[in-house]
This record gives C-alpha cells, structure tokens and sequence, in this order.
C-alpha cells in the first residue's frame, strides 16, 4: 500500500487523545529540554561538554513515539538526536548528563562521545548501538526486524507476533547509503519495520534539496512498493499521536514496513557550536513559532491539566535536573586500567565468561555440541570446497539460530558453489540470497546478531567488501564502544585471492585490514582440515570473524585433505608448522604455504614452515620461538608488501627477538600494484615457487 494523506485535524480543536499518559509526556518533554539548557547555557561554555546535540524541537514526536514502543523485542536505531526517545525508553537523566560529561558508568563508560548511546532493555525497545556515521542506523535496525520474522516465522516464537523495529532518521540521512539498502531489504522482504523521518530541512547547514529531488523523501517515495507512507507536522501532539499509532499499528499488525516523516522545527544549531549564520531570520522566526513546547501546553492546559499542576511539573524537572547533574558531576572518572578491555570477548578472572549483556548467542548462555581439537580424518580427501559446505551444514543442522545469507547463494548455492544444496535442505527463510548490497548484508547480520542470532554472510568476493566497510568496523569496534553492553557476534565469509587467472577485482586478499580493524578475528587456511576447524571456531565464537577462502585452494588438489569430523575445532590464534626445520623460519598463510613448502624443497637446507592460520589473533609465540631458534626469518605473503601483515610480523619479530638473528628478515610479497589478468603479468608479480625459493637462498646466504 502507498500513498500519503492529508494533515489530520488541529490540535486546539483535538480532544486529548486518552490513549497517552499525557502528563508523563509533558514530564519527559520538559526534563529534555531542561538537558538542553543546562548543556548549552552551562555545561558547553565552562568546556565540560564538548560534543552538544539539542533535540529540541525534535522532541515532542520522539516521546510520544517512545511511549508506543512497549513491546521487549522492540527495537529502536536511532541518531545522536534521539535522547529524548532514549528518556521515553527509560535512560536515566542522570546517565544522560553521565555521558557527555565522559563519567563512568552509563553507556559507554567514558569511552564515546555523549550523544552516541545505546540501552539494553527487557521491557521495552532495546536501542541498537548508534554510530557517529549518518545512515549507519538503518541497516542494522532491518536485520532486527528480519530476526522478528526468523523467531517468529522459523522458531516459532509466538512472543515477537507484535513486535516492530523502528529506525530515526533526519532528513540527509535519506540520501545515504545505508537509507537505501534498508529500505530495499524491508520492503522486498515487507518486514516488520518502520523508518521515522524528522525532516528539520537541514543536513547541518545543507538544504534538504540537496538531500532529495524537491526536498521531499516521503514525496519521491510515493509509488515505492510495499511501503506505507505517512506525512505530517511533528509539533502538533495530536497529529502527531495519530499518525504514530497509525503507522505503528500498520507495522505490528503485519501489514509491512511503513515510513512516516514529519515536519519538526530545529529550535538551536546543528551542535552547541553551530550559529546557523546559514538561516535567514524569518526562517529562523518560522521554527521558534513551530516550537511543540508551547504546542503541548496548550494542548494539555486546562484540558488535563491545571496552570498550576503544569507549573508543578516544571518544578519537578528543574529539582530532578540539578539532581541528576550533580548525580553525574560526582560521579567518578573513568578508570583507566581498564581502556584496553573489551576489544575482545573476555572471561573473568575465574574463568567464567565476562558475556556482553546484548548480542549473540552467549548472554542466553547457548550450549554447542561437544568439539575437539583432535581430527578423526575420514578415508577419502575432500577438496576445501566441500569441506566449508559440510562445516556450514552440520552447523545449521545443530544450531537453529544458525543464518547463512548473501547474493546468489540460495538455489544457485553461490558463485563458488559453497551453498550448493543447503537452501533446499534447510528452506529458504535460514539459507537466502540477499538484494545487491553489501553494506545491507553485513548491516543486517549486525542486527540480527544484537538480536541474538548467528548470521553467516557470504561476501562474493574479498573487494566487494568495500561498500561494507562501515559496517564491518562499527561491527568491530560495538562491544569496546559500548563497555561489553553489547556485542554482535557475526562470521562473513570472503572468497578472494589469485586463482588460474587473476584481475584487480576478484583476486584482492588484504587481509591486513582485519588486523588493524579493532574487535576482528580473521582466518585464513591454507586446506581444507583447517579450513573445518577454524570455520567451526567463528561459527562458534562470541567475536565477529572474517572467513577468508582462497579461490586458488577451494579445488586446489594440495589444498585437498580428509574431511576431520564434525566436531573438529581449530584453536584461533595457534599456528601450524607444515615441516620443521633448523636454518630458516619461512611464515605464511593461504596459498602461499603450499608455493613455500615446494620452494624449501627445491632450495634444500632445513627450513620451518609456519601455516600462520589465523591472522587476528596471530601466533606471536609460535614465530618468536621458531625465529629464535633458526635465527633467520623470510615472510611470504600475497597481498601487497607495503604495510601488508608481514609487516607487523617483522617489526614484532625486530623488537622481540632482534639479537637471535643472524640475518636481517626479509619479506616477500606481490609488489604494490593490483593482481593483473594476463597471465605472464599475474606470474610476473604473485610470489612462486622459483621466486621464493630464491628468496630461501639469499636469507640463508646472508
Ligand atoms: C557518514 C557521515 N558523513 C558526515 C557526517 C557529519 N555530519 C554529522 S551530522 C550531519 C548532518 C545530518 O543531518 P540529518 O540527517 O538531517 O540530521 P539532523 O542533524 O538534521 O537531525 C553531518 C553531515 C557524519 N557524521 N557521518
């Protein structure tokens, strides 16, 4: 259903709507403001709040949508404007002082700026981890809204037949990326989700024409397919409440997704430091007139509410402000012992684990069956691509919270072939293919993994990651940001690498960037035993972990190995040593070992074989022991050498085990240019077995 309506009646001729606690609303409507005041008037000139972001203006619709969100599998992604949602939901006034101010305790613990929240919350809407990125909001909230339906749909959870993801946004925000993709997956699937744009008309200082054609998103959208769209004035309360239980009632009554944007004023700048020397004086004139402060007065006074009473609740706010802020003022700062904790999962000193309160299967303290680090090789090889295929389908057999997703990947079974089958035998609502968007997979396993689900993505080649960067490293820094208040456990699988023939774009590896990226596991084997195990590790794993595959290794006959058992499970972070050796240390990883294993063949003399394995968290025991021992260390890799991993490996290996050498480490990487198509040229530049093993000679020679 599309389509928008007039503008509802006036509210000074509206009865009071009696489905709201009005008086509530009033409350939070005013202890909001007060928040602005004291922020901008005090607490941004004497320089104790450095990031200040008013909602007023905002406000009024933010509450009353709050108070609709009463549902304990709601869900809210929301912006740096939103507090007074995050007020409605329950956010204390004193953690909403606490944050700004960078005190402990609250959401992040000091660690982000004020205005970046998150909340857990059992009774209401959980508040998704917000980002500082404009539009990074939208897709995780549809991949909480897509876990709606799987526990409803898939687990028969009948506890989420009413329950809605909501998703704010301004009206830039509906230009980006992220805006799209969200509503291409909630609208193709017709999900249980509602985007809620504040249009204020301005983007900081950039005019919403510039953000959408005429500068009407709701407008342009109006032929959109399964989207109900709504319009209307969000200073009006009770326009305003009408048309949130309209659109509300639409999405929990399984009618599809719904957009509604309202007109709000934004009564100060874009921060406490904006002076919006951009806007003209009438226009600014014109938002102070739509002020829904005085709206709601007159709403509510004397129709509810006497002069007097509405005074009284002034006096209240203003006693339970200072109270508050002075609640925060006292409150320590943050401990700085503990700033490195949390990039990672971690267990407490006695050993039980230190969960995350959101995300994963871990706060419901999921049980898998038992594993081993033991293989029990089966008679016959299989090759790695089977072995990935066999490891997801034990995985998806034992563990129904278990999603497997990307493009191509449902009855094609992906371009590789890794999927084949498992659509069919496990339906298509835990195995699917997705629309074209990478920022939409990865955004929406983030969201169904806060929801407590273990998505699987496939990535169909290691580049077409890019459009998801933003996702992935907000995925990656969530559990850190949020003081271990949530997590989003995910594994994306990436297929990359050279293989019979190569180009710029489906032969890119750089795994390197999950080494930098902070809260990454990433792994990368070298056949197909490794590749069960430490799939098996992610799959499992309370971390997000990217799965790289070789393309070159995925039929490669050295790559082929005796599928280890469906209980097998690398350790991460533990190498393996492929051959042993006294006079050289050769580490590598990928495709890579099995060219290095037939180079130290060819060059002779007793050479170690690293398989690193696992790139983050990488075995720096392993190598130190190794190195300190030959004294000679060559590093082979396929992604660029400059500031390819090599390098971390050789500046750790520098400073730790810098006088157990009797050579200087050497690294062998393709030279800084793309993988090319041609075949000599691909020769020219991929490390083989000739080059490395020239590489062996003139370490040990040196
Ligand atoms: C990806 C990204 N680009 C730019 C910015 C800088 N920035 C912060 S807020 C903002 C304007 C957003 O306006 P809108 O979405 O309309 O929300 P409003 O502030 O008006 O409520 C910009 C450009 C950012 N945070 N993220």
């Amino acid at each position: 259903m599309t389509g928008t309506l007039a503008p509802t009646q006036q509210s000074e001729t509206a009865p009071v709507n009696p489905r709201f606690d009005w008086k509530r609303i009033a409350y939070l409507l005013l202890a909001s403001r007060r928040l602005d005041d004291i922020e901008e008037t005090r607490l941004l000139p004497e320089k104790k709040v450095v990031y200040q972001f008013s909602a007023r203006g905002h406000d009024l619709a933010q509450i009353i949508l709050g108070t609709l969100l009463d549902d304990e599998h709601d869900a809210a992604g929301a912006y740096y404007r939103s507090r007074p949602l995050l007020l409605t939901l329950g956010l204390t006034l004193e953690d909403a002082f606490a944050g700004p101010l960078r005190k402990s305790g609250g959401f992040s613990d000091g660690r982000d700026i004020g205005v970046v929240c998150n909340f857990p919350n059992d009774r209401g809407a959980t508040v998704l981890p917000m980002s500082g990125d404009v539009g990074s909001q939208y897709t995780p909230s549809v991949g909480w809204a897509q876990a709606i339906t799987y526990y409803r749909d898939v687990l028969d959870d009948r506890s989420y037949d009413r329950s809605m993801a909501v998703v704010l946004g301004g009206d830039a925000s509906a230009a980006t990326n992220g805006f799209w993709s969200a509503l291409t997956i909630a609208t193709t699937l017709e999900l249980p989700i509602l985007f809620y744009i504040e249009d204020n008309r301005y983007g900081i200082s950039v005019p919403s024409e510039l953000q959408t054609p005429g500068g009407n998103i709701a407008a342009n959208l109006a032929s959109f397919r399964n989207l109900y769209i709504r319009e209307g004035d969000g200073s009006d309360p009770a326009e305003t409440a009408a048309l949130f239980v309209d659109v509300t009632s639409h999405v929990r009554d399984r009618k599809g997704p719904a957009l509604l944007r309202l007109d709000v004023p934004r009564l100060c700048g874009h921060s406490g430091q904006d002076t919006q020397a951009y806007k003209s004086a009438e226009c600014v004139a014109d938002e102070q007139a739509r002020d829904p402060l005085p709206k709601l007065k007159n709403y509510l006074v004397p129709a509810i509410m006497s002069e007097s009473e509405w005074s009284d609740l002034e006096s209240q706010v203003e006693m339970d402000a200072e109270a508050a802020l002075a609640g925060a003022l006292n409150r320590p700062e943050p401990d700085a012992t503990r700033v490195r904790r949390y990039a990672f999962a971690e267990v407490h000193p006695d050993g039980t684990p230190d969960t995350q309160q959101v995300g994963g299967l871990a706060p419901v303290g999921h049980e898998f069956p038992d594993s081993t680090n033991a293989p029990a090789p089966e008679a016959q090889r299989t090759n790695m691509l089977t072995a990935i295929r066999r490891t997801l389908e034990y995985e998806l057999k034992t563990n129904p919270k278990l999603l497997i997703f990307g493009e191509d990947i449902g009855p094609k079974g992906g371009v590789h072939a890794a999927t084949m089958g498992l659509q069919d035998a496990f339906g298509d609502k835990r195995v699917f293919d997705t629309s074209l968007s990478e920022e939409g997979i990865i955004g929406r396993a983030v969201g169904m993994a806060i929801a407590g689900l273990m998505p699987v993505a496939e990535i169909q080649f290691r580049k077409y990651a890019d459009p998801a960067t933003e996702q992935l490293n907000n995925c990656g820094t969530m559990r850190w940001r949020t003081a271990n208040r949530f997590a989003a456990p995910i594994v994306v699988r990436m297929p990359g690498g050279f293989a019979k023939v190569g180009d710029p774009w489906h032969s890119v590896s750089g795994e390197v960037l999950w080494a930098h990226a902070i809260g990454w596991q990433m792994v990368f084997p070298s056949n197909a035993e490794d590749a069960v195990g430490l799939l098996r590790a992610a799959m499992r794993s309370n971390n997000p972990t990217i799965f790289f595959e070789h393309r070159h290794l995925l039929d490669g006959v050295w790559a082929r190995r005796p599928y280890p058992g469906d209980d097998f499970v690398l350790p991460l972070g533990k190498a393996g040593v492929t051959q042993s050796g006294d006079d050289l240390t050769v580490v590598t990883w990928g495709a890579m070992v099995e060219r290095c294993e037939a180079a130290a063949k060819r060059a002779g003399g007793s050479i170690e074989i690293i398989d690193l394995r696992t790139i983050s968290p990488w075995d720096r025991e392993g190598v130190l022991e190794s190195v300190r021992r030959t004294r000679r260390c060559l590093i082979v890799h396929e992604d660029n050498l400059t500031a390819g991993f090599g390098a971390e490996i050789a500046a750790v290996i520098a400073e730790e085990a810098f006088f157990s050498l009797d050579a200087p480490i050497k690294r062998f990487a393709i030279p800084d240019v793309p993988v090319p198509h041609n075949f000599g040229l691909m020769d020219a530049v991929v490390p083989g077995v000739e080059s490395i093993a020239e590489k062996i000679a003139e370490v040990l020679e040196a």
